[in-house]
């Protein structure tokens, strides 16, 4: 790396951070089963722990994203939780209410034809805006398992317009600090028609919605040959680009680690940002999140691995230049275009990314320190037996 590259790659980790979710540190299997971990975390405070040890092994991930129904138990104070995040050295992140596993949820939450059960779902929003609010958490996460499984099923319309409602009375809840994020992904578990299935339609509900509420872009809830960095593109210049579930996938929403099937994919994606703000002259503010399953790998190894790879993949990002990028489009000298976005693909920004976790005084592998501290090992001795003193049978929390 040049100087020149290296203070630019140093300067965008300065930027970037970017949020873990709760989930991914518990038990996780497909729908044919769970293989269980020791060292899975058993409860919330297994997840804050081990959100607070990635993020004193990174410096970047200083929040960590809650799932209402698989974290709070009915009762739980709000703040005791925010407190006790404080304790292993994070916050309260996105706040993702659960509006898919109630029973009455059958035909739906918001998109329901059955007013009581919307009348449900969106008081269960309500409360989520209220623990948002008590933990002092800048985003609502919404996503809805909203569909129908056969043509004729319901009707499309009617179910559009019951969101519609249901999300702008949500708006007007929300605090004057809090971001409400409306997700979207074309299929499973409804396999004919998912109510909001695409950025369109993300798009359309958040803007019917307020002016408080943006898209989310999970890149696993896409078709297999779908352009995401051309959405992301189209929402950061309509300022409706709100934050990303980040994952990989070979098929579908396989909620593999970053990277580690098209690592080109998240660097397009990151150089749209990074060209948006060379254009405007400014970072547009984006939830970054991880939302995986790590179903075999050890749960920290394989979020402190997509960590490291979402800040090389930003800091290689950075590298484009812009001025020269700008020129080859001008001249629409494709060759030369396409090239400056390769070469900063190419570029090893390793020395980069250690001399900022140096000056950060973080370990420069975090995942070697991490095996170092016998971290893991110890979590799993003690969440096994902590399992089997409450009666537990592996896998009981959720998620
Ligand atoms: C759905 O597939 C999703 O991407 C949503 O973001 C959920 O909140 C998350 O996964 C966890 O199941
Ligand atoms: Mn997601």
């Amino acid at each position: 790396m040049t100087p020149a590259q290296l203070r630019r790659a140093r300067e965008a980790l300065d930027t970037f951070t970017i949020e873990t979710p709760s989930w991914g540190f518990a038990d996780t299997g497909t729908r044919f089963g769970k293989f269980f971990q020791d060292a899975a975390a058993i409860d919330l405070g297994d997840k804050l722990a081990d959100g607070g040890h990635v993020h004193a092994l990174t410096g970047c991930c200083p929040t960590i994203a809650v799932h209402v129904l698989w974290d709070f138990k009915p009762g739980e104070d709000p703040k005791a939780v925010a407190r006790l995040a404080r304790r292993h050295g994070v916050k309260i992140g996105a706040i993702n209410p659960n509006l898919f596993q109630d029973q009455c949820y059958k035909w739906g939450s918001f998109g329901n034809n059955d007013a009581a059960v919307r009348a449900h779902a969106l008081q269960h929003c309500y409360d989520s805006v209220a623990i948002g609010k008590a933990v002092g958490s800048e985003y609502l996460s919404l996503w809805f398992a909203d569909g129908t499984n056969y043509p004729g099923q319901g009707s499309i319309r009617e179910r559009k317009q019951n969101f519609e409602d249901s999300l702008r009375a949500l708006h007007r809840k929300l605090g004057p600090k809090q971001t409400m994020l409306v997700e979207y992904k074309p299929f499973e578990p409804a396999f004919y028609a998912t109510d909001i299935a695409d950025w369109g339609m993300a798009y359309v509900l958040a803007k019917k919605a307020g002016p408080r509420a943006k898209v989310l872009v999970d890149t696993g809830h896409h078709y297999a040959a779908q352009n995401i960095e051309q959405i992301v593109a189209w929402l950061l210049d309509e300022d409706m680009l709100g934050g990303f579930h980040f994952n990989d996938r070979r098929y579908a929403d396989d909620d593999l680690t970053l990277g580690s099937i098209d690592p080109y994919q998240a660097f397009r994606i990151f150089h749209e940002i990074h060209f948006f703000a060379s254009d405007r002259g400014r970072m547009p503010k984006i939830a970054y999140m991880i939302d995986q399953c790590h179903n075999e790998k050890p749960k920290i190894e394989a979020t402190i691995e997509t960590v490291v790879m979402a800040q090389a993949l930003y800091a290689k990002a950075a590298l484009v230049d812009h001025d020269a990028l700008r020129r080859a489009q001008a001249k629409n000298n494709v060759v030369d275009a396409e090239r400056l976005l390769q070469r900063a693909f190419a570029t090893d920004v390793t020395p980069a990314l250690h001399a900022w976790r140096r000056a950060n005084q973080l370990p420069v592998d975090p995942l070697l320190e991490h095996r170092r501290t016998g971290y893991a090992r110890a979590a799993a001795t003690e969440r096994k037996r902590r399992r089997r003193e409450l009666g537990l049978v592996q896998g009981g929390s959720f998620a």
